[in-house]
């Protein structure tokens, strides 16, 4: 079996980024450090059963969130996709919705709907969810832009996916009409390599997923995921590109799927050395700030996970019937 890993980043993802301050890059390392503890905890969990269902691990993908999330405004709007939860962290959404979603609680951000394959949602923020099937992040995606462009609202709307999803038709039939129609839409593409055992490398006719945007007349940029400052550069330059009016653009995160495609699998079709390289993303944000900081940080951010999982805990579970609620609009 060949490598997953690709072997080149654009020229692009060396240009200088644009400043992150001080503040930014603590608030970045706050809360890659939460989504680091809800990831530990959630393999707990998996591992004595206290939830039901699946959990696809996100851990060592949390500086493409990061980044992503820190070149963003309020006005954005997002579709997440599967894989740990990192997007909905990185964005600011407060744990205790997020854990008790996970674990079915009233308390969850579903109100007891998710459980073991969570749909995080959070209006306020702009973090619209994700959808049952993967590839749905584009359409919803592109319907999220073409409402921003047909109502006059402000911002962009972000279709989150992984590099396996990007084989979809989906990615395809929504790229070429948004692209025709200028739409205000972000493709942001975590290339971990894998698609549960089947590997990019083998399975992809391009090199890159960046490359497969040209043939809609849409830029795509390849970055180094565990590299966070690099991801906000790279989407900064993209929703330049799209705040200007000329539609959509791609970024595609090159990232490692750190474990198994879910909890319990144990990755044995994996090619050894693939992790050659490796980089924490969490290590790669701590040496830009001081380390009194960053260990602060950590030990804060523990306690606010630890905090948040006792109260999702403390949830009710809901009754069976509240799968009948919201079918149609109320
Ligand atoms: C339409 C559809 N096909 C298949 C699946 C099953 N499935 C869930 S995750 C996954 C792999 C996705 O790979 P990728 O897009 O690379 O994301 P990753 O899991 O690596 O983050 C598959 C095939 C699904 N949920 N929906
Ligand atoms: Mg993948």
């Amino acid at each position: 079996m060949t490598t997953t890993k690709p072997d080149r980043l654009d020229e692009a993802a060396d240009q200088t980024a644009p400043a992150l301050d001080n503040d930014q890059l603590e608030t970045m390392m706050y809360r890659a450090a939460l989504a680091r503890g809800v990831e530990d905890l959630f393999a707990r969990w998996a591992a004595d059963n206290t939830f039901q269902g699946w959990w696809h691990p996100g851990r060592g993908q949390e500086g493409c969130a990061v980044g992503l999330m820190a070149a963003l405004g309020p006005d954005d709007q997002i579709m997440w996709y599967h894989r740990g939860a990192n997007w909905p962290i990185a964005r600011g959404m407060a744990l205790e919705p997020i854990i008790a979603d996970l674990l079915g609680r009233t308390n969850g951000s579903t109100g007891g709907k998710g459980g073991g394959a969570p749909h995080w949602v959070d209006w306020d923020l702009g973090l619209i969810g994700s959808g049952g099937t993967l590839g749905t992040a584009h359409v919803l995606g592109g319907g999220l832009a073409l409402a921003k462009q047909v109502l006059g609202r402000p911002g962009i709307a972000v279709a989150g996916f992984g590099d396996g999803t990007a084989s979809r038709g989906t990615f395809h039939e929504t790229l070429i009409q948004a692209a025709a129609w200028k739409l205000p839409l972000l493709y942001f593409c975590e290339n971990n390599g894998w698609a549960v055992g089947t590997s990019f490398a083998d399975s992809s006719p391009t090199a890159t997923i960046a490359e497969r945007a040209a043939a809609y007349g849409v830029p795509g940029e390849r970055v180094d995921g565990q590299d966070p400052v690099a991801v906000h550069a790279a989407v900064m330059r993209a929703r330049a590109h799209i705040d200007a009016g000329h539609g959509p653009a791609l970024v595609e995160a090159v990232t490692y799927r750190v474990g198994g495609h879910y909890f319990g699998d144990v990755g044995n079709y994996r090619p050894d050395g693939e992790m050659d390289g490796y980089r924490d993303p969490l290590d790669v944000l701590a040496a830009r700030l001081d380390p009194s900081v960053v260990e602060r940080i950590r030990t804060d951010a523990d306690a606010e996970v630890a905090a948040a999982a006792e109260r999702a805990l403390a949830g009710p579970i809901p009754d069976g019937d509240i799968i009948f609620d919201h079918l149609y609009a109320e």
